[in-house]
């Protein structure tokens, strides 16, 4: 099993077309070859500035065009994200991923936000942030001040993007995603499912990002959150084998990525969860928030993880010499929520 970047459409079509065992065989098989087993990457996510945004992208709450009922609210206080990402660290996750409500950030605020980079960085975590589109010197500022991972997403097929958003272009995203590259960052980048577009819009999304010239270190594949206001308020359920699928083909794509099972967990059950793990994902968002949204609350992912018998990753330069390589979730009597050694 070789890591490849020249995947053809129709190679990515012909794994969708799986029979549904075989491709969570290959995925797992994949998995078991490139990623450590029954381990999960932990990242916590906190919305330092929410809503008001100017972009209209169908699916957000945030966006300013929508009547959602959300409080914007302005950038965070330094003080505050340190508290939560030291609350976030307490409870076992290894990264902090830090969400602007932004087309792409202003000097002001990319200042500040250089500055929670730093804090959270000093904590110990893995940094990641997500704040719309970059210039090339914005992207080499935030890496210098320490960010470890910039997520982006593509989020769907290029196609289908144009009924989603019009206030961006495709390739707005691709260019943000280089600059991100050139920068020295990781890469945090996946898409939605769910949004009503085709089976072959979601082979073509996983096309483009196995075929970049370095595949993104991190996929999220989000399930769409469907929040009352927005235009895909009423879009049509997914057939959740359907979004198994995506994750094993991702998997089977990117061996050395990690997929992060992301939004949308809320309305799994523990049992399509599972499946998703055995198709390759082995990342989540840990809290009991996503920006705006809601996820699973800590304790009931505690329990998941204990009774599936997976252990939580440690971040970068953890674990100290000598330590384990994973850390078992905290048994239910434990005095406190947090994964324990
Ligand atoms: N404004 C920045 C941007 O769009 O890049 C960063 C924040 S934005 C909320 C980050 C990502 O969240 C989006 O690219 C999208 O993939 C995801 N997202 C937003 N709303 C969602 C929803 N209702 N369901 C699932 N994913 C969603
Ligand atoms: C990603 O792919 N999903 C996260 C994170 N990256 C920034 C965001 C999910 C947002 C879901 C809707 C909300 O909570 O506002
Ligand atoms: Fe704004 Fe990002 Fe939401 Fe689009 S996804 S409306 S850019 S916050």
């Amino acid at each position: 099993m070789t890591v490849r970047n020249d995947w053809t459409l129709a190679e990515v079509k012909e794994l969708f077309a799986l029979p549904f065992m075989d491709l969570l065989f290959r995925a797992q098989s994949v998995h078991r070859c490139f990623q450590v087993p029954n381990t999960v990457q932990i990242s916590t996510l906190l919305s330092i500035k929410t809503g008001a945004c100017p972009e209209d992208c169908a699916y957000c709450p945030q966006s300013a065009r929508f009547d959602t009922g959300l409080e914007p609210q302005e950038l965070l206080e330094l003080k505050e994200v340190a508290v939560r990402a030291r609350a976030a660290k307490e409870s076992g996750a290894t990264r902090f991923c830090m969400g602007a409500a932004y087309r792409s950030p202003k000097p002001k605020d990319l200042r500040k936000v250089l500055a929670m980079i730093r804090e959270v960085k000093s904590l110990g975590m893995e940094t990641c942030a997500t704040l719309g589109m970059l210039t090339p010197e914005q992207a080499q500022e935030l890496k210098d001040a320490g960010l470890d991972y910039y997520n982006h997403n593509l989020d769907t097929s290029p196609q289908y993007y144009k009924k989603i958003i019009s206030t961006r272009i495709y390739q707005d995203r691709l260019d943000t995603l280089q600059a991100v590259r050139d920068a020295g960052m990781n890469v945090c980048c996946g898409g939605i499912v769910g949004m009503g577009e085709e089976a072959q819009d979601r082979a073509e999304l996983l096309h483009i990002l196995a075929t970049l010239p370095a595949h993104p270190e991190s996929v999220p594949i989000n399930q769409l959150v469907r929040v009352a206001g927005t235009p895909l308020e009423r879009a049509a359920a997914l057939d959740p084998f359907d979004f198994v699928r995506t994750v094993a083909v991702a998997r089977v794509l990117m061996p050395r990525c990690h997929v992060r099972l992301s939004a949308g967990r809320s309305e799994m059950s523990d049992e399509l969860q599972a499946l998703c793990f055995l198709a390759g994902a082995n990342s989540i968002f840990y809290g009991e928030k996503l920006l705006t949204t809601g996820n699973p609350d800590t304790a009931h992912d505690q329990s998941l993880f204990r009774r599936l018998k997976i252990a939580a990753e440690p971040g970068a330069g953890q674990p100290a010499a000598g330590a384990p390589a994973v850390r078992a979730f905290a048994a239910p009597h434990a005095e406190s929520n947090a994964a324990t050694v």
